[in-house]
């Protein structure tokens, strides 16, 4: 595989079958990544080492996963200027509410571009980490385009159906 362009990380292995449609899309578009687990709250010091890595490596945007107090998204933003994308997960106390608004209320100035809460998130996650990468990279963009028209054609024939 290349170069790891997107690190996901899950602030848990409980959230690890919530990312398995995002992983193959990132394998389907033929982009390197990182998977890994590391916990803001667990293990704040090594969440430190593995986004110090990951930069290094080249990873170019970061998708995060967590749920509850879901602060793994916003301390990541906090330690790196690459961009963060945050997917929140479902839980049994609201559906997932209390990961999106820790998520997502993020202060001014460190953002976290939150993505809906679940699989949907996570897939849209994957998609709009291969946005910015489709920025410097036409065919990338040119890939993003046929996906787009694949689920136009999925609507269309569900009509004909
Ligand atoms: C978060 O707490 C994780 O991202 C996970 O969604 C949630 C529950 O984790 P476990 O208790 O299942 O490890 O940090």
């Amino acid at each position: 595989m290349s170069s790891p362009q997107v690190a996901i990380i899950i602030g848990s292995v409980s959230d690890r079958p919530l990312i398995e449609e995002a992983v193959t899309l990132l394998k389907q578009f033929d982009i390197g990544y990182w998977l890994r687990v590391a916990s803001a709250h667990r293990s704040p010091a090594f969440l430190r080492q593995v986004i110090q890595k990951a930069e290094k490596a080249g990873v170019r945007v970061f998708i995060a996963v967590a749920g509850g107090a879901a602060h793994l998204a916003g301390v990541i933003a906090s330690e790196t200027l690459l961009p963060v994308i945050g997917v929140p997960v479902e839980t049994k106390l609201s559906g997932g509410l209390d990961s999106l608004l820790s998520m997502v209320q993020m202060p001014g100035g460190v953002p976290v571009g939150t993505m809906a809460v679940g699989r949907t998130g996570a897939l849209n996650a994957v998609l709009y980490a291969l946005a910015i990468l489709g920025l410097q990279d036409k065919r990338l963009r040119k890939k993003i385009g046929n996906y787009r028209r694949e689920l136009e054609e999925k609507v269309k024939k569900a009509n004909r159906e």
